[in-house]
């Protein structure tokens, strides 16, 4: 009984484990200096998918910005900007509006 107890904690505790690991994206939102059209957001998305921490980039040519979902574990706000500036643009960390 108390074995059959444990195996379904351990069951239930490693299934907590794989949801927290999906879940550990992080997202981050970048205005961006610059962008003119869509030839400027094709640039940063294909700057950013040289980045392979970056899971998904979503740029807004009208709120000149870009909300950016990364793996933190392997990358941060620090070079998904250094990939907005090899693109050619000037950016910056802003509160994400939601
Ligand atoms: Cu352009």
């Amino acid at each position: 009984m108390k074995m059959k107890y444990l195996a379904i904690t351990l069951l239930i505790t490693l299934m907590n484990m794989t949801l927290v690991e999906a879940s550990e994206l992080r997202k981050s939102c970048f205005s961006i200096e610059g962008m003119h059209c869509g030839n400027c957001i094709d640039k940063i998305k294909s700057k950013m998918s040289e980045n392979t921490a970056i899971k998904d980039v979503d740029v807004s040519l009208r709120d000149s910005m870009a909300q950016v979902t990364f793996d933190p574990e392997k990358t941060d706000d620090t070079q998904v900007l250094s990939a907005v500036k090899n693109a050619g643009y000037k950016g910056k960390v802003i509160k994400c509006a939601k």
